[in-house]
């Protein structure tokens, strides 16, 4: 374990994100086997998921398979891989999102020393920082109409979700709240924003409305449920959980109710994103040694390895 935390002191930028979600787990086995399986940093290759196209075509991911950590797409069957950002070694970029209708890519960089949020035309071209303070700014995604983007942010000493226009002018605070507050996804119809907090005690799923003064805990167990995303039609939420004693993605309505398991409880599985037809989820594993993304039904058949770094 020491050798491990050594590994993020000295490459904090590239796993600081990862850090965060596996410090998220209070199951010390878990930490430990995610802990494990990222310790040889740049040894080892590793894939994040982040989004679905919106015909549920392509996927985003990062990948440090090149040495740096740069954003990618491909064909949902593992074809057409083109990489999106070339940067400097500890830029960092991660969790690219698509804007509706996928003409544009919302991301965060470490690449000018502090994490912001960044946009992109969908092939990568024109790059712009829409962020600039020194606070960690993480997450991005984006409304239904594509006018705004919500990510949040650390700049106020505790971890908020933000709103901004799609420009980066307006950023306002919309949780205000003294615990943390993280990962948000925006809900298809518009109204509200799906996150995770610690406000009562763990890692739970919260729905907070687009004016800020509703928020609903959807989980309300004692386990650690994190990063939750939406099926399109906006009837099924995602996010993994250390319930079963390893992280596994569980599925439930929109309401917090009929919650399920989706993947093997044998080996941890984390870091999903649903697609938008409800039926598919993409996810994260470390069971071969490196962290893999991995496709399955919503009922958890048919899985598939999406990548082989
Ligand atoms: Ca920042
Ligand atoms: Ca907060």
């Amino acid at each position: 374990m020491i050798n491990n935390y050594a590994c993020f002191k000295t490459r904090p930028l590239l796993y600081r994100k990862t850090k965060q979600v596996v410090m998220n787990f209070t199951h010390l086995s878990v930490a430990c086997a995610l802990l494990s399986a990222m310790g040889s940093c740049y040894s080892q290759f590793n894939s994040t998921i982040s989004d679905w196209s919106s015909d549920d075509s392509k996927i985003l991911y990062s990948s440090n398979a090149s040495g740096t950590t740069e954003i990618y797409t491909m064909d949902i069957d593992g074809r057409n891989r083109e990489r999106l950002t070339s940067s400097k070694k500890e830029s960092a970029n991660w969790w690219a999102t698509y804007s509706p209708g996928d003409s544009l890519i919302a991301f965060y960089s470490w690449r000018d020393g502090n994490a912001e949020i960044y946009r992109m035309d969908a092939d990568g071209s024109k790059q712009v920082r829409l962020t600039s303070n020194t606070g960690y700014d993480y997450y991005p995604t984006w409304s239904p109409d594509g006018s705004k983007i919500a990510f949040y942010s650390g700049r106020d000493g505790n971890s908020e979700i933000y709103i901004m226009d799609s420009d980066g002018t307006d950023q306002t605070n919309l949780t205000n709240h003294p615990a943390e507050d993280q990962d948000p996804r925006w809900s298809p119809d518009g109204k509200s924003i799906v996150f995770q907090s610690n406000r009562d005690g763990h890692w739970q799923i919260y729905n907070i409305s687009i004016d800020g003064t509703t928020a609903f805990n959807l989980s309300k167990n004692e386990f650690n449920d994190e990063l939750p995303t939406w099926s399109g039609d906006g009837s099924k939420i995602t996010f993994h959980s250390n319930r079963t004693g390893r992280s596994q993605l569980f599925v439930m309505t929109s309401t917090g109710t009929e919650e399920r398991v989706i993947t093997d409880t044998g080996t941890n599985n984390f870091i999903g994103a649903i697609s938008n037809d409800g039926k598919e989820i993409i996810y994260c594993s470390d069971r071969n040694g490196n962290r893999e993304m991995y496709k399955s039904k919503i009922d958890g058949s048919q899985e598939i390895l999406l990548s082989q770094e």
